[in-house]
């Protein structure tokens, strides 16, 4: 290969020209810099041995106990005490007993047939239970919260069950600017105006701040803790010593009110914090300084970064013959985007401390809830799949109703029954879903039973490995939060409305689209366009479909409706090129496959 490629030369901090930017009163005053602004601060703070602490401070145990979390024969957690004795992860709970006779394993918390919460068991068996994560997720969530409370102005970006990225720049700033209000006024002799560089910084006191990584140094020796008073700062470093304070006092706080000590990494970006924030654990912080960032980025195993691990990275590490960042650096970017095709620029860019993306919460929106079981008993029987329709529909009206303590007006638009028969690639059907006021097991099953008959069939035996049951394109009911409270408080004070037919309390009321219930009785429905919320368009119904019997013109404007929905939840899955909107494989027919292009093709799972 004739590679313009130089092997492993050194790369030199040419390469970084942008870590000692100069500030200047338009960037400090500009408001929308976004992902662009000089004085961006990025923190990533994550749980220490998160689940292991989530059953600990359940417990009421004290903090120097030896906890493992167990599922099945594997440990999926360890606390640090624990750790102290040699245990990890990879240790199966026999072996970690061995290691440390005191030590106290739990069994994840797990549902059962006929049981409508989860529990812990004695008799946990995977052919019979199915593991429950919903203390992580509810412990998580007030987690969350409590970030979101102390940074009103910040944005916070769940980015794992226990860890979130926080964007700091706008909570920073106002605290420079109620420090040093000077810098709020463009003085009448600065030669560029707006454009004039700051003055220079104040010293910045590090004391108590965290482990602040320094520019010399690679290894520990880089490294220093309490640095007294730095002298030649730059502002970016003030900003990252205030974000630092309030991310300190944000985890004293977590740790005071919850009793969940956390880590954090803070840097200029979501790359470089996440990768600094299990420099020190558990319970502490590091800052990664603009000059740092080159001596701790080169001696990096560039496979050891998330996205660069896989097949790319492996890709990578082929084509050049080589192992660390360091190494990578002096391949060029016409290089890279010629092998993997011109979105390779991120990995350039990566490599060079580089990322743009945005720390955003991902909107509930859209979202999808899947509970799922491997079998390691194949369903044979058609009728054996009900117990198991039945768990997973007991996870489901457990989250979907914890949701709902939030957003009460959450509503699943279909729910999706998928079954893997041993390899073969899984099958699923959906319906919409009802529209019921509570949400139960029963509700959740009756409409899932339906599915698993219509997947079955007639067949007298199968061999189902594995089953998925999952909402998907869960929305807060659109049709205005006036309408969607008269319905249910409507429902409480006068059973008989309009609406209500004369069945069971959990019957479905309108087997439609929810949006249904916004339109007005029908003898005056003259509806026959809506206009999205989302796009702002007005949809309206073809011609010939918006006249006749009015019920049938609100019903195809319901489906009308609900297709729409389905074009922007589609839309939103293919502009998601992290993955992050979790719904199920396979879930909705009208998709087509597309073949991956470029660097796209590194991240198709098997
Ligand atoms: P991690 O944040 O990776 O690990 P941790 O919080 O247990 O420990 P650390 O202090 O090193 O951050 O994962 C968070 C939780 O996710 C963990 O407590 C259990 C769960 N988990 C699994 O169930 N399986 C896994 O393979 C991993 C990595 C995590
Ligand atoms: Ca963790
Ligand atoms: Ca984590």
């Amino acid at each position: 290969m004739n590679s313009p490629w130089k092997g492993k030369a050194k790369a030199t901090n040419q390469d970084y020209d942008d870590l000692r930017p100069t500030i200047t009163y338009r960037h400090l005053l500009s408001n929308n810099l976004g992902v662009r602004d000089p004085l961006r601060v990025v923190a990533l703070c994550d749980s220490d041995a998160f689940y292991a602490a989530c059953e600990r401070v359940r417990l009421e145990l004290d903090p120097s106990v030896p906890i493992v979390v167990q599922q099945w024969e594997s440990l999926i957690a360890v606390s640090y005490p624990a750790r102290e004795f040699g245990i990890s992860r990879m240790d199966k709970i026999k072996d970690a007993k061995k290691k440390c006779p005191i030590l106290l394993a739990v069994h994840v918390a797990t549902y059962k047939e006929g049981e409508k919460k989860p529990g812990y068991w004695k008799d946990v068996d995977t052919r019979t239970h199915k593991v429950s994560l919903d203390l992580y997720r509810r412990e998580s969530n007030k987690i969350i919260t409590m970030f979101k409370e102390a940074l009103p102005t910040g944005e916070v970006e769940k980015a794992s069950i226990d860890e979130a990225f926080i964007d700091f720049t706008r909570p920073v700033r106002e605290k420079l600017l109620e420090r040093y209000p000077y810098l709020a006024q463009v003085p009448a002799d600065a030669p560029n105006g707006m454009d004039s560089p700051l003055p220079p910084p104040p010293a910045i006191n590090w004391d108590d701040l965290g482990t602040v990584l320094l520019p010399e140094g690679t290894d520990s020796a880089g490294e220093q803790s309490n640095v007294e008073v730095d002298g030649g700062a730059t502002w970016h470093e003030v900003a990252l010593s205030i974000a630092a304070e309030l991310m300190r006092k944000i985890r004293e706080d977590v740790h005071s009110k919850l009793g969940y000590t956390t880590s954090a990494g803070i840097a200029r970006n979501k790359f470089l914090a996440k990768l600094c924030a299990s420099y020190k654990k558990p319970n502490s912080q590091t800052i990664l300084r603009n000059d740092a960032i080159p001596n701790y980025l080169h001696p990096i195993p560039f496979q050891k970064i998330r996205f660069l691990g896989g097949k790319l990275g492996d890709a990578l590490a082929k084509e050049y013959d080589v192992s660390t960042v360091g190494d990578l650096l002096t391949v060029s970017l016409d290089e890279i985007q010629s092998k993997f095709g011109e979105n390779a620029l991120w990995v350039y860019e990566f490599l060079r401390g580089i990322d743009r993306t945005e720390v955003k919460e991902k909107s509930a929106l859209f979202r999808s809830m899947l509970a799922s079981k491997n079998l390691p008993k194949p369903i044979t029987q058609p009728s054996d799949g009900h117990q198991w329709i039945r768990v997973l529909a007991a996870e489901l009206a457990l989250r979907l109703n914890d949701a709902r303590e939030s957003m009460p007006t959450l509503w699943p638009k279909t729910i999706v029954l998928h079954a893997r028969k041993g390899y073969e690639t899984s099958r699923s059907k959906q319906a919409t879903f009802p529209f019921v006021r509570n949400v139960t097991v029963d509700v959740i099953a009756t409409a899932a039973d339906k599915l698993w008959k219509e997947l079955t069939g007639d067949a007298k035996i199968v061999n189902i490995t594995s089953v998925q049951l999952a909402f998907t394109g869960l929305e807060k009911a659109e049709m205005g939060q006036k309408s969607i409270e008269g319905f249910f408080t409507a429902r409480d004070i006068q059973p008989q409305t309009s609406l209500k037919r004369s069945r069971e309390e959990d019957e479905p009321l309108v087997s439609l689209e929810n949006t249904n219930l916004a339109l007005p009785k029908s003898s005056d429905v003259e509806a026959v366009s809506f206009k999205c919320t989302r796009c702002h368009k007005t949809i309206a119904l073809r011609e010939g479909q918006a006249t006749g019997d009015p019920n049938e013109v609100a019903q195809r404007l319901a489906m009308l409706r609900s297709e729409h929905g389905d074009f922007h939840f589609a839309q939103e899955l293919a502009n998601s090129n992290d993955g992050s909107v979790p719904v199920p494989r396979g879930s909705s027919p009208k998709r087509k496959k597309v073949e991956p292009k470029g660097i796209a093709k590194f991240f198709i799972k098997k």
